[in-house]
């Protein structure tokens, strides 16, 4: 055991004296200039769980949506997941622990967690276009050899390239080969097989303008191309190096501000560190039209749904959500659609868990970060069904379309490449365009603002955020401000990425959404 070298290596990545931070909403996530330590820490940590769970754990450097003079860090878990809530706890713990006790911090951990420290430990690293994401991986790279872990830094990946690399590995290439070219073959040839039953594609449906956020999607998405072989022709815009990352654009940027950074007929926005995805679209008027998670998830789960009814195949299929979505997606879900929705608190490890309860569990943040889990013993079924010499022939078109949608999907987590392919399949072999899917249902007008508050910590929630327990009487204000307004509904909580409180509002028009939200910010000062 390494033990000792941590003394002198520590002090190359001094704690600032004072300064506490916390796991959040998806790791850490502050101004780039206070995250070395962190970096170092969770190195150390990572190496620790890769010997606790004896596999391969995932190190990413991004900040995701924030600007870029943020920066954060999370840990994957051995099958592509985010980590556990006990080990969140443990990295508060060694990223708070003041620099003279962090040897006994860890000390504390191995011992709780009984951890055999003669066992190997392998570390997969990632980072996206921050500038600060070089010296940042370093630093992870430096705590994991401080501890004798065996690291393999993949440099520049999406989120989730890393999330599925790490799976890749866990399952000694049952989900396929963890390299990044693995990755674009098993989506695009997904992709090209899924295509196929849609020949009559005009260029006008296969050409999609992509937002890349001026971060790692944008870059990924022009190495993947050539594996699409012209069958989605991405026209790029935010690509560029120069641009300044989440400024003007991204995926977050069109969902808040209900605002297009480029014009056309049919348009989708990565975020930061492309893991989230929006469509959207302006019309002849001029007017902006969003696609939002929502709508996305409305739209793969009616196609799944038609697809396990054309196999003869007796699958729950369930949509997860959040506080944020949509009341009319929910109303059209459970009213129209039929699907059991189940709403958790806002976070994809919270979405992902719940989604794991049902055969096919789709999951989606509003934002437009989400995916579609198959269990295993669906899988099995539809694997079986395809063999299957008597299953006839519409039953076996629509399994075998299931199969290679199961490949085109990255179940460790919602993934904006892996997303849009999917929402590009499903336009296609249904033949709709991006205006069939937005009238699917109308969104009730909404409004999402930030307030900036001395302690957010003062609101606590109940009801999967839905409701505010603390402090006392802000509930009973939201209610009586919602009740003046017609289909309204409001509500705030304490954000896990940003030093905020967020407000949501939404109502029968959009003035009254936007008057709604402001009363409230109003009542959480
Ligand atoms: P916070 O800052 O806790 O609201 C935001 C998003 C989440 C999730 C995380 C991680 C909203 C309202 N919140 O969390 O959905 O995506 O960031 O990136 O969009
Ligand atoms: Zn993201």
């Amino acid at each position: 055991m390494k033990m000792n070298s941590i003394h002198s290596c520590r002090k190359l990545h001094p704690k600032p004296e004072g300064l506490a931070l916390q796991y959040g909403t998806a790791g850490f996530r502050t101004d780039a200039k206070h995250l070395d330590h962190i970096m170092f820490r969770m190195g150390l940590l990572a190496t620790l769980r890769s010997k606790k769970t004896k596999s391969t754990i995932g190190v990413m450097v991004t900040a995701s949506h924030n600007p870029e003079e943020d920066n954060g860090v999370k840990l994957i878990d051995p099958m592509g997941e985010m980590v556990t809530a006990v080990w969140e706890g443990y990295a508060t713990q060694l990223a708070n622990t003041e620099q003279d006790s962090l040897l006994k911090e860890l000390k504390d951990i191995i011992e709780k967690e009984d951890i055999d420290m003669s066992e190997p430990a392998s570390i997969y690293v990632g980072k996206d276009t921050r500038p600060s994401g070089a010296s940042l991986s370093r630093a992870v790279l430096d705590g994991v050899s401080s501890l004798g872990g065996k690291t393999h830094d993949y440099g520049l990946v999406t989120t989730p390239q890393l999330h599925y690399m790490v799976c890749c590995c866990n399952t000694h290439g049952c989900y396929g080969s963890p390299t990044v070219e693995g990755y674009y073959q098993k989506l695009s040839q997904a992709f090209l097989q899924l295509t196929q039953n849609a020949s009559n594609r005009t260029d006008d449906q296969k050409r999609l303008l992509v937002d890349g956020a001026n971060g790692i999607g944008a870059l990924k998405m022009r190495e993947m191309e050539p594996f699409l072989r012209s069958k989605l022709q991405v026209v790029l815009s935010n690509d560029s190096s120069s641009g300044k990352l989440n400024h003007m654009c991204g995926a977050d940027y069109v969902k808040v501000q209900q605002k297009a950074p480029q014009v056309g007929e049919c348009c989708c926005s990565f975020d930061g560190d492309a893991d989230r995805i929006v469509y959207y679209y302006t019309d002849s008027k001029g007017c902006f039209h969003l696609l939002d998670g929502d709508k996305i998830a409305t739209l793969i789960s009616t196609y799944l749904k038609e697809l396990l009814t054309q196999a003869g195949l007796n699958l729950q299929i369930a949509v997860v959500q959040t506080a944020y979505a949509n009341g009319s997606s929910t109303r059209y879900l459970e009213d129209v659609m039929k699907v059991a929705v189940c709403c958790t608190k806002t976070g994809v490890k919270h979405l992902h868990h719940a989604a794991q309860e049902y055969d096919i569990g789709v999951y989606f943040e509003a934002n437009g970060h989400g995916t579609v889990l198959f269990s295993k013993a669906a899988q099995k079924q539809i694997q079986e069904l395809v063999k299957d010499p008597n299953t006839n022939d519409e039953r076996k078109r629509a399994v075998k379309l299931l199969e290679s949608t199961i490949n085109l999907i990255n179940q460790t987590v919602g993934d904006a490449i892996s997303d849009m392919l999917v929402i590009e399949t499903v336009l296609a072999i249904r033949g709709m365009s991006v205006q069939d899917w937005h009238a699917i249902y109308t969104d009730l007008p909404n409004r999402q603002l930030k307030v900036t508050v001395s302690d957010r910590r003062v609101i606590d929630t109940t009801d999967a955020e839905r409701r505010a327990v603390t402090p006392e009487g802000l509930q009973d204000a939201i209610d009586s401000l919602v009740k003046k307004y017609k289909t309204a509904r409001s509500f705030v909580r304490p954000s896990g990425t940003e030093d905020v409180v967020r407000v949501y509002a939404e109502a029968d028009t959009q003035e009254n959404a936007d008057r709604l939200a402001h009363e409230v910010s109003l009542a959480v000062y």
